[in-house]
């Protein structure tokens, strides 16, 4: 069966597309499969610093394949969330290297999650977000419930759920859910260089990161800040910091090693 999913690594950037423009990137179980493998490849590959996961053709992802939800022998929806979808969603968020969602087009349903759970998003003039799923009678998963309150605040993540809305681009910059707009055709180069941008930062401190931001949704501020201090005295005694202090006194760009 011809691959669904473009996985490409140049000059630390690991370049994940979904790749059937045909039927708007819609996710089919294969996809799903090798969506998941691109994330596990780029968890195990420490070359790659950092990811860029975007759509071909005129969508980023219009979420499942609905054709496919028809066919004989498909998954209960409850069985296909926990053993195809919720295991790429975990996935991302488990990644060490942050993921730049270039949001090139419509993201709808599980496409909006896939947005969602990248950690900076920008989005090309044109894109939208849609909440698709209760236009078909279903409800938001893939972690939409999760994600989109935090993106966006209690206020507009019930007005885009409930009511199954979209989201222009200039709108989601507007709630912060998209850190830019890109003109024209620019989305892929602005995307690759923000990802550059983060490439050329320490890997560990990126990672501790990742996961601090993570983990402050569900502890206090004092476990916080602790919390904060223990990664500190993990990034403290990284060869990387002791670079960056170094670049820093010699004023010149550091070298990050990822050691
Ligand atoms: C599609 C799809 C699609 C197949 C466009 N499937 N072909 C669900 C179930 C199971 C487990 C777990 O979770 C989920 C979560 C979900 O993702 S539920 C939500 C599923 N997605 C949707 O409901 C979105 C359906 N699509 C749309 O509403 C529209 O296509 C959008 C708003 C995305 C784009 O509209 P247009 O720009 O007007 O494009 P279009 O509708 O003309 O679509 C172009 C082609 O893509 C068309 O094919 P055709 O052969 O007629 O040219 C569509 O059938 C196909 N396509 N989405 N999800």
């Amino acid at each position: 069966m011809a691959s669904s999913v473009r996985y490409e690594v140049d000059d630390a950037i690991a370049t994940i597309t979904l790749d059937r423009p045909g039927a708007l990137n819609a996710l089919t179980v294969p996809m799903k499969d090798e969506l998941l493998a691109a994330f596990r490849a780029v968890a195990r590959d420490r070359a790659v610093r950092a990811v860029v996961l975007t759509g071909a053709g005129r969508a980023f992802c219009a979420g499942q394949d609905l054709r496919e939800r028809l066919e004989p022998g498909a998954a209960p929806l409850a069985v296909e969330l926990r053993e195809r979808y919720n295991p790429i969603v975990a996935a991302m968020r488990a990644l060490d290297q942050p993921i730049v969602g270039a949001i090139n087009g419509v993201a709808a349903g599980a496409g909006a999650s896939l947005a969602f759970a990248c950690d900076i998003r920008l989005a090309a003039e044109g894109a939208s977000f849609v909440l698709a799923f209760g236009r078909i009678g279903l409800v938001p998963d893939s972690g939409a419930t999760w994600f989109l309150p935090r993106l966006v605040g209690p206020a507009k993540a019930a007005e885009l759920a409930l009511l199954g809305g979209s989201l222009s681009a200039a709108e989601a910059e507007r709630f912060g859910l998209v850190a830019g707009v890109s003109n024209g055709d620019a989305l892929a180069a602005d995307a690759r260089a923000l990802a550059g941008r983060l490439a050329g930062l320490a890997p560990r401190a990126l990672a501790l990161t990742k996961r601090a931001l993570q983990r402050s949704w569900s502890v206090d501020l004092d476990e916080a800040l602790e919390d904060e201090a223990l990664r500190q005295g993990i990034a403290g005694a990284t060869a990387d910091h002791a670079e960056g202090l170094a670049a820093f006194l010699e004023k010149r760009p550091p070298r990050f090693s990822g050691e």
